[in-house]
């Protein structure tokens, strides 16, 4: 744990609790501090802030560059902020099943800084797992097997015309129903700053093992996966009014819980640009 922070484990492998921090007046070494935490503990947390849209768009550049989400609404006013949200009369929520985002892009986005809304009465938390952890859990067999591999990722059977998303009543709200994505990364990539060795692998957007059909490709993602779903290596993060959380797409996958029917939920997202991987 940092020495500038007050911060305390929110799991016990798998993210933090930033504590005295506004992060509207964050700059500097305390900036850096968070950033050290975020690429080490995968998601950080922070409560009762006060982050106005333009706030939050000045955080964000003063972390790195922004990335323009292609799938998500944006607000009217703010291009750079997209709209996570799912009406009261909706079923169907963004990001509802674990995934890395944007794995799917040759440069993947470093993370996301999300701002809740509005928020249900109960429910709609977001659980986070540190791929860290679940590759340290790896037996030394499967480190081996996976060493020099690389997967293939695209997001095309879940934004496409026809794909997931369509199918379901959330599908006319999103953009970029024609893009292609596809990208290869290695099975086990170095975060780039910290240099922790991290399985980069996800059950929503990685759909081979390079070289191997997806059939071939299954048992051996699912293999590493099921460590991923181990609950050892989670954090839930709660929201409440005035929580934001940043979080780091290379150290985590996310799932974010539709278990509030009936009631309304809206966060602002802006993402964050990321750095080519290597393993
Ligand atoms: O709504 C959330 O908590 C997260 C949704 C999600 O997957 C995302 O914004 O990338
Ligand atoms: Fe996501």
């Amino acid at each position: 744990m940092s020495t500038i922070l007050r911060s305390e484990p929110l799991a016990p492998e798998c993210g933090v609790t930033v504590h005295d921090v506004q992060l509207a007046e964050a700059e500097g070494e305390t900036l850096d501090a968070i950033r050290q935490a975020v690429f080490e503990h995968g998601v950080a947390v922070f409560r009762g802030q006060s982050l106005s849209p333009e706030q939050h768009i000045d955080l964000a550049k003063r972390w790195g560059g922004i990335d323009i989400n292609n799938y998500f609404p944006l607000t009217d006013t703010h291009p750079e902020i997209a709209v996570v949200r799912k009406a009261a009369e909706q079923q169907t929520n963004i990001g509802g099943a674990w995934h890395t985002d944007h794995s799917y892009d040759q440069v993947p986005a470093m993370g996301s800084i999300l701002v809740a809304r509005t928020l249900p009465p109960k429910g709609g938390d977001t659980l986070f797992a540190h791929m860290g952890a679940a590759y340290d859990a790896l037996d030394e067999d499967t480190k081996r097997e996976i060493e020099d591999l690389e997967a293939f990722h695209t997001a095309d059977h879940v934004y496409k015309e026809g794909g997931i998303y369509a199918r379901t009543d959330i599908g006319g709200e999103l953009r970029g129903q024609d893009l292609q994505t596809g990208a290869t990364h290695p099975v086990v990539v170095r975060h780039p700053r910290t240099g922790r060795k991290l399985l980069y692998v996800n059950p929503s957007f990685t759909v081979t093992i390079v070289g191997r059909s997806r059939e071939d490709s299954l048992p051996l993602l699912e293999r590493l996966f099921a460590e991923a779903r181990n609950p050892d290596h989670h954090a839930r993060v709660v929201w409440e009014p005035g929580t934001v959380a940043i979080w780091d797409n290379r150290t985590t996958w996310h799932n974010a819980l539709n278990d509030y029917q009936g009631h309304a939920r809206e966060m602002h997202r802006i993402t964050l640009t990321g750095e080519k991987l290597a393993a």
